[in-house]
């Protein structure tokens, strides 16, 4: 169906430049497996899993199934004061993925709400214990956490930022690209020592004023910035030392990403509060959540209020919808079941050598990656870094391929069922682009 001018005048895009894009819109009609189809009939490979959010593939047999029953069944149901099956069966579901500790699940709509919800959380636990001066964030430069206010606030990239006035107080740390560790393999080797900042920043503030630190344990929307080797360890122990939260955002990293179930595991580092999303439902239906200890849970159920009263004022009309809890036992299901965190670690290596012949491009300026996950800085025309990345992005979708382009950098995340062809058509046609 032929979209009007009225109707592409209509619709606000998110995060698009919505002039350019309706001079010469991009239309998705269909999508099957790892390729969409768009409103030429063309067939587009899908190089970052829809948005980091379909590693299972599009049109999900299983998934589709679950939600088609789901909808017949309880299309809806209250999620404030009433329950429904799917949503405890999902939750423990969940935490059969996270580490052990982490082992109570906070149902949002989206990855932004989730990092509010962990904001929170980190903020009431601390008041509940008596603490209430432990209100400040500290966040990274480069950081991506959404687009919500909270998120904002500690999120450290600054285009998305500047506009909106005032934030909450928050801190950064530095990001970890460093020359030393450009055009590193996986984890850096350099950078490190990067976390002693935490431990400056703590001394300058008063750990009594910081509530948590948030990090994405790989920042993804920056373009792919793996922790350098023994990064994610100081900060924990420097958190650790002050009596700090660490929240992991693994909205990205969570789930497959990274060949593993989530960063944390795939870093070896356990924080005291995680937020995932996208792969939760293989993006199908929208949610996200937000997982915690049960020591940092039980604190909120131990408060001494009558037993009717809420623990936590919070919350989200679509927390916990049942269509979405349906889609998400289905997606983590066949996640483990076909073990497709196996299945990322067996191709990252082919990605890894693919994406780093890359190098050989002059306006290469760096190269990362982990797991199914690849980043390339392009090098600026004077004072318009992002114009590359958006030029070689559209010359991808004119043969055929769908990047993301970003800032000065363009992402790549396949599906996890991606071929070793795929990835060789792919990075060829990528490397035409960028020459
Ligand atoms: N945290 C992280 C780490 C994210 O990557 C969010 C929070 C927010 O999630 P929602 O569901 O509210 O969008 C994200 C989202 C990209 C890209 O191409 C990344 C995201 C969203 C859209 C595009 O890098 N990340």
């Amino acid at each position: 169906m032929k979209i009007t001018s009225a109707q592409l005048d209509a619709h606000w895009m998110p995060f698009t430049g919505n002039r350019q894009f309706k001079k010469d819109p991009r239309i998705m009609v269909a999508a099957e497996g790892r390729y969409y189809r768009d409103s030429n009939g063309r067939s587009i490979f899908d190089g970052l899993s829809g948005l980091w959010t379909c590693g299972l593939g599009h049109k999900v047999t299983r998934i589709n199934e679950a939600i088609k029953e789901q909808v017949d069944t309880l299309d809806f149901s209250p999620s404030f004061q009433f329950g429904h099956s799917k949503s405890f069966q999902l939750a423990e579901l969940i935490t059969s993925f996270t580490p052990k500790e982490l082992n109570r699940v906070f149902f949002t709509a989206s990855g932004s709400d989730a990092v509010e919800t962990a904001l929170k959380i980190a903020r009431a636990y601390w008041a509940h214990k008596g603490l209430s001066s432990k209100s400040r964030f500290i966040g990274r430069i480069k950081g991506y956490h959404g687009v919500n206010f909270g998120g904002l606030s500690v999120g450290g990239i600054e285009a998305n930022r500047k506009i909106f006035g005032e934030l909450l107080p928050a801190n950064h740390l530095r990001e970890t690209i460093t020359p030393e560790n450009t055009f590193s393999r996986g984890q850096p080797t350099e950078g490190g020592f990067l976390a002693e900042e935490l431990d400056e920043i703590v001394l300058s503030l008063g750990s009594e004023n910081i509530a948590a630190v948030v990090l994405e344990p790989m920042s993804g929307s920056a373009g792919v910035i793996p922790p350098p080797k023994g990064y994610l360890e100081r900060i924990k122990s420097i958190c650790d030392k002050h009596e700090i939260l660490l929240i992991f955002d693994e909205v990205i990293c969570g789930l497959g990403r990274l060949g593993r179930a989530s960063g944390s595991e795939a870093f070896g580092v356990v924080p005291d509060i995680m937020t995932i999303a996208k792969q939760l439902t293989n993006g199908v239906i929208p949610m996200g959540a937000a997982i915690v200890k049960s020591e940092i849970h039980d604190v909120f159920m131990d408060v001494n209020t009558p037993k009717y009263m809420l623990e936590f004022p919070h919350g989200y009309t679509y927390s916990a919808h049942p269509v979405a809890c349906a889609a998400g036992i289905a997606s983590l299901s066949m996640l483990r079941e076909e073990d497709f965190f196996q299945r990322v670690r067996d191709i990252a290596p082919y990605f890894e050598s693919r994406i780093h012949e890359l190098k050989e491009c002059s306006v290469v300026k760096d190269i990362r990656n982990f797991g199914l996950a690849g980043g390339i800085t392009l090098e600026h025309y004077p004072s318009e870094p992002a114009r590359r990345p958006f030029e070689v992005a559209m010359q991808m979708w004119e043969k055929g391929y769908y990047v993301r382009y970003s800032g000065d950098t363009i992402q790549i995340a396949p599906a996890f069922s991606v071929e070793e062809m795929e990835l060789d058509r792919l990075f060829d046609c990528l490397q035409d682009s960028l020459s």
